[in-house]
């Protein structure tokens, strides 16, 4: 028998993973900058072992069906042609959200995953060989396998696809996020078919493609220059082109919800009042702020005055992955 177990953390990016070049291995069309956030993780334990006749998933104590099995037996199936060992596994995951949040995370699920499976096969992948690895279960996996600002740089093949840390002097330790938890009936479009549709079929794509580069760079300038206003800026303009892009898609699309609009609304409010805070989105209907520290409680109190205040989290910068024991 073969166990281990390991936590990764979620990542919410400011310059958005959208498109893939190579849908096998999940090569992006364009690099992506993210955060790695303390408040909401996986942990997995996965074990391989040679009387087990096939995969088995757990998820929050509950026994997955056949659809969610594939997906993991599919990057297990990496993991084994790494190991050369052809053993079945069982993996069991906890997902560390708050109640109904509708934010479970592939990102840090295959994180975690990805470093369970090195521990329990004693692979000794290097972290780059980690993320390389996570990174082919969801793209936005290979960022959680780091801590703080991530890079993923989007290479040309599977070896040169990879995320790496930024050096920030740690100014990541004086931000905040703040999730505003939209619940909404209708049924979100994956991320992985949604950018799928777009790059196919959106005439906005290519003006997406044409920013992002310089968007990254306007980001990773501001990261060093720990300028919050041109990181906040360049977070929720190159967000919105990321949406904008979902509209003109066949057939169109949009992951904003009434209340999306509504907590966008407010943080353009409190900008209005002074105080610095920008909105970006992913794919679903749930608001992500991204705010200093020294102003989340002040952002906090106004958004209470909208929502639930069990509508609403604040996340700080979180680490890489976790070995469990
Ligand atoms: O995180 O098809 O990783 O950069 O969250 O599994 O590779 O779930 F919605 C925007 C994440 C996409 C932006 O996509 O897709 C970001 C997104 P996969 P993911």
């Amino acid at each position: 028998m073969h166990k281990g177990r390991a936590r990764a953390f979620t990542n919410i990016a400011l310059i958005k993973y959208w498109g893939k070049k190579d849908e096998t291995l999940i090569l992006p069309m364009n690099n992506s900058l993210s955060l790695t956030l303390d408040a909401f993780y996986t942990e997995t334990e996965v074990i391989f072992n040679e009387t087990f006749t096939q995969d088995t998933f757990y998820l929050d104590g509950v026994l997955q069906d056949e659809k969610a099995t594939k997906k993991i037996s599919q990057f297990l199936d990496l993991v084994r042609e790494i190991a050369k060992k052809n053993l079945y596994a069982q993996v069991t995951s906890e997902n560390f959200v708050p109640t109904a949040a509708g934010l479970a995370s592939s990102a840090s699920g295959l994180a975690a995953l990805a470093a369970a499976s090195n521990e329990a096969l004693k692979l000794q992948l290097s972290e780059t060989d980690l993320s390389r690895l996570a990174r082919r279960g969801s793209g936005s996996a290979c960022r959680s396998i780091f801590g703080g600002f991530v890079e993923w740089e989007q290479g040309i093949d599977d070896h040169s696809s990879y995320a790496t840390p930024l050096s920030s002097d740690h100014w990541e330790d004086d931000l905040a996020m703040l999730f505003v938890l939209v619940n909404d009936q209708q049924k979100d479009v994956s991320s992985r078919d949604g950018m799928y549709r777009t790059v196919t079929t959106s005439s906005f794509y290519p003006g997406w493609l044409a920013d992002a580069p310089k968007d990254l760079a306007t980001a990773k300038k501001a990261i060093q220059e720990k300028d919050f206003i041109a990181l906040g800026e360049v977070t929720e303009a190159n967000g919105l082109k990321m949406h904008g892009t979902t509209l003109a898609a066949v057939p169109p699309f949009t992951y904003w919800s009434p209340d999306s609009l509504k907590a966008m609304q407010a943080v353009r409010k409190l900008r209005a009042d002074g105080i610095n805070c920008y909105f970006t989105m992913d794919a679903g209907p749930n608001v992500k702020i991204l705010v200093e520290k020294k102003n989340s409680k002040d952002v906090k109190k106004y958004l209470e005055t909208l929502f639930d205040s069990s509508q609403l989290v604040c996340a700080y910068a979180g680490p890489g992955i976790e070995i469990l024991k």
